[in-house]
């Protein structure tokens, strides 16, 4: 009860932190759109993001805006993020593992199909940045934990204490119970996963996380994982998610969601179709969990699903700055 109440102050002030958001002059509102209500065609530039993330999208934005490229917004864009240190579930200031250290995941994926990525990073907080360096400066495509954060040294990152004092304090009340239980729509679940579609029409995506707040140590999610938090193919679309990374893990999401906009599905049908699936396979487990997934196609329609209520995610396009409300699986 008392870790309930923690997450749901923790949430308001993630909302705070939104607030204060909307005064950087872009227009910020939340719609309730129940499916295809975002059929826009041959949208470009547009920018997609998980949540409420308006400082994020806004950034993608700009670049976008100055003929930038998608990969380029989709990098700033999560930087934005990552850099607040009130969002908890990303970069600085993101919750700790149960041992009390933050550990940080992300992965990036451009036009030509390139991906890098970076698991369990526990002191750098733009780790996006660091992911697109694995992609473009070495031959592969993750690196993690301590490897992942030399290369980074090299590569210029600087060395931070990722642990802010609220985040310490939030787990030093947690450790009273050590209970850990997923809450749906309170568990934080801010991970932010961007997709963006430049003025050439190409696009790249990124997806940053803490993971799961008081995680085992050593966990890691779905969100640097290639074809599950994220999967761009930019002949067809893209694809990422936030939620139960386990679960989207488990069904390689992101590339199925891809796969069957392939086939034809719009990024609508496919985001429900991958989320159905998701709770097919689960049983009577879905109730315990929330997944959220967003897509876009090569046309700029986008599409959003998720399994409970209250997932909601961001579009920039045209010049407006809208938060939109998910359509959702379960009506009970
Ligand atoms: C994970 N999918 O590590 C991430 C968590 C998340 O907002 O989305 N948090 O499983």
């Amino acid at each position: 009860m008392k870790r309930r109440k923690f997450l749901q102050n923790a949430s308001l002030s993630s909302l705070g932190v939104v607030a204060s958001a909307s005064v950087i002059g872009c227009k910020n509102s939340t719609k309730n759109n129940s499916g295809y209500t975002n059929g826009n065609s041959a949208i470009k530039p547009i920018v997609i993001a998980t949540w409420k993330t308006p400082n994020a999208t806004a950034k993608a934005w700009e670049v976008l805006q100055n003929g930038g490229t998608a990969l380029d917004a989709v990098e700033q864009g999560c930087m934005i993020e990552e850099a607040d240190v009130k969002n908890f579930s990303v970069g600085k200031g993101g919750l700790p593992d149960r041992d009390g250290n933050v550990t940080l995941d992300a992965c990036i994926m451009d036009k030509d199909g390139n991906y890098g990525a970076v698991m369990y990073v526990q002191n750098i907080t733009h780790v996006i940045s660091l992911a697109r360096k694995v992609m473009e400066k070495t031959p592969h495509v993750i690196l993690t934990g301590k490897g992942a954060e030399k290369f980074g040294y090299e590569q210029g990152f600087k060395k931070e204490n990722l642990l802010t004092e609220s985040s310490k304090k939030a787990w030093k009340k947690w450790k009273e119970t050590s209970q850990y239980k997923p809450i749906i729509n309170i568990e934080n679940h801010d991970t932010i996963g961007m997709l963006a579609i430049d003025t050439k029409g190409d696009i790249s995506g990124a997806c940053t996380t803490s993971g799961l707040a008081y995680k085992m140590a050593g966990r890691v999610g779905d969100s640097p994982i290639i074809g599950s938090g994220l999967f761009i193919d930019n002949e067809i679309g893209g694809a990422t998610a936030t939620g139960m990374g386990e679960e989207v893990l488990k069904t390689v999401g992101s590339f199925l969601i891809v796969e069957l906009m392939r086939q034809g599905k719009t990024p609508q049908e496919a985001c429900e179709e991958v989320v159905r699936r998701i709770v097919k396979k689960s049983g009577d487990r879905f109730k315990d969990f929330q997944v959220g997934f967003i897509a876009i196609n090569k046309q700029g329609k986008t599409g959003a699903y998720c399994i409970h209520e209250w997932f909601s995610y961001t579009i920039y396009k045209q010049g407006e700055n809208k938060n939109y409300k998910s359509s959702f699986y379960n009506k009970a």
